[in-house]
């Protein structure tokens, strides 16, 4: 075969990948009909296509480039790193210096007393440790039946079998099997969608007391720990009431529940902290980090676990691990992506700056006629599309119709913008400008009126 390169024309590109590329959470059927759009390269928050075309990426890729596109400085670390030590593993009495120096950088960075890290080569892999890790703490203080984790519906944690079974994702539950046993979903803190005629604050301690009523009614001695999103990402970035976060900790002191912040998506930044955590007063026994650890430059997630966590864990041992724990030129990665936020102040300048000029821009969205609300916290924001705004109404369309029309008009206005329901969800990189941010909310704006049109033409403006 010839060397297949960004040189190729674009139809080439999309034929080979059609027949050989089996892509996540996709039709692939109908992706081969249209072709998948082929991205070549990146700098800063600009992706650019196989034709040339600059598309401005308010995803930060999949929530995760937080530094942005094209530092050479990762490129450097990980060059270094291979030339040294491409590869070792951390599993028969032996470590190396990468996986050193992040655990203990991430010590430094985490908040309170969770310092000890157990590395996975994403957040799936490490939500999967989490179930094995919380059940056999309990294991291990002879309590080996509290093994129920308790999460939310429309939560998401991955995409392995573990993972996907503690997510409340439906569909996914519905292929393969899930979720496996001793898994129990409580409703999400969603008010825009739920909450009916009770006040935010009345209906996010009414969510949260929903974990209450599930540890009262499967046994304080069955349940091992709690787990869900600061704010949930791939459900549509739903930032919970200001009662929510408050009650569950309360909930999960009181009956001894292990809680655990899935920070993938939250964390190194996004909600203008270092943690969600910091940014709803949570404090979680451990945290499940992935995405912005790295930037996404090199795959790798984790769980750093608090000491009395840790002590425990330390004296077993636990029998699990995957031959890309701590990998060295990840870690070496991760490790530089975190020298340059701090250095460059980066997370302080999207807190301080950046968000609460983006959150003026995304919030004036909201008069849109086809947006029921535009909500944001740090540089992750979502506006719900509604034919109805006065009521909240959802459309009589399938879930996702709406949405998908206004992402296919973001991507003709070069903006990725994504949907997911009903939902069009925002993540740039931490490092857009304030002119990129006016840019970003102009397309959306642009998108909007034209997907308005859209659906007026075709009848679907029009409420369940
Ligand atoms: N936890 C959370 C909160 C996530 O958002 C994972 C765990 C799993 O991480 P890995 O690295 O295994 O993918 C995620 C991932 C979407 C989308 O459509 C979101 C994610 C992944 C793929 C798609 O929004 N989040």
């Amino acid at each position: 075969m010839n060397m297949i390169s960004n040189h190729m024309p674009t139809a080439e590109l999309q034929a080979l990948d059609a027949a050989h590329h089996m892509h996540p959470f996709t039709t692939n059927n109908e992706l081969a009909e249209k072709g998948a759009r082929v991205i070549t390269r990146a700098k800063g928050v600009t992706l650019t296509d196989s034709e040339g075309n600059d598309i401005l990426d308010a995803m930060a890729g999949l929530w995760c480039v937080n530094l942005g596109y094209g530092r050479p400085e990762l490129a450097e670390a990980a060059m270094r790193q291979m030339q040294e030590l491409p590869y070792y593993n951390t599993f028969f009495m032996t470590t190396h210096v990468p996986a050193i120096a992040l655990s203990a950088k991430l010590a430094e960075l985490a908040p309170g007393n969770l310092n000890h890290t157990f590395f996975a080569g994403s957040g799936s892999e490490a939500n999967d440790t989490n179930i094995r890790m919380v059940r056999t703490y309990w294991a291990e203080l002879g309590k080996p039946e509290k093994k129920v984790i308790i999460a939310r519906h429309n939560g998401y944690h991955g995409s392995s079998v573990g993972s996907a079974s503690l997510g409340g994702m439906k569909p996914m539950h519905a292929q393969g099997g899930l979720p496996i046993p001793d898994m129990h979903h409580i409703g999400q803190p969603y008010w825009y969608g739920e909450g009916g005629d009770k006040s935010p604050e009345e209906f996010g301690l009414e969510r949260a007391q929903e974990l209450e009523a599930a540890i009262n009614e499967l046994g304080e001695d069955r349940v091992a720990a709690f787990i869900a999103e600061p704010i949930q990402g791939a459900g549509g970035v739903i930032i919970p009431p200001s009662t929510y976060w408050p009650e569950i900790q309360r909930i999960c002191e009181k009956y001894e529940i292990l809680l655990i912040a899935d920070e993938v998506i939250c964390g190194f930044g996004r909600t203008g902290n270092w943690f969600g955590s910091q940014t709803f007063g949570i404090r979680p026994d451990i945290m499940t980090i992935a995405k912005g650890l790295s930037s996404g430059y090199a795959p790798i997630g984790g769980s750093i676990v608090s000491d009395e966590v840790a002590k425990v864990m330390d004296a077993c041992e636990f029998v699990h691990g995957y031959t890309y724990s701590g990998h060295p030129v990840a870690c070496a990665v991760a490790l530089e992506n975190l020298r340059i936020l701090e250095e460059e102040k980066i997370v302080e300048k999207a807190g301080a700056e950046t968000a609460p000029y983006l959150k003026e821009k995304w919030q004036g969205l909201a008069d849109h006629p086809l947006v029921g609300e535009a909500v944001i916290e740090g540089l992750m924001g979502s506006i719900a599309l509604t034919p109805d705004k006065a009521s909240r109404a959802a459309f009589a369309a399938d879930a996702g119709t709406a949405g998908y029309v206004v992402r296919e008009a973001c991507f003709a206005n070069s903006l990725v913008m994504r949907h997911t329901g009903d939902r069009m969800v925002i993540s740039p990189p931490l490092v857009i400008t304030k002119s990129e941010v006016d840019t970003l909310v102009e397309r959306a704006w642009r998108a909007l009126d034209f997907a308005h049109k859209k659906l007026s033409d075709d009848g679907l403006m029009k409420a369940a």
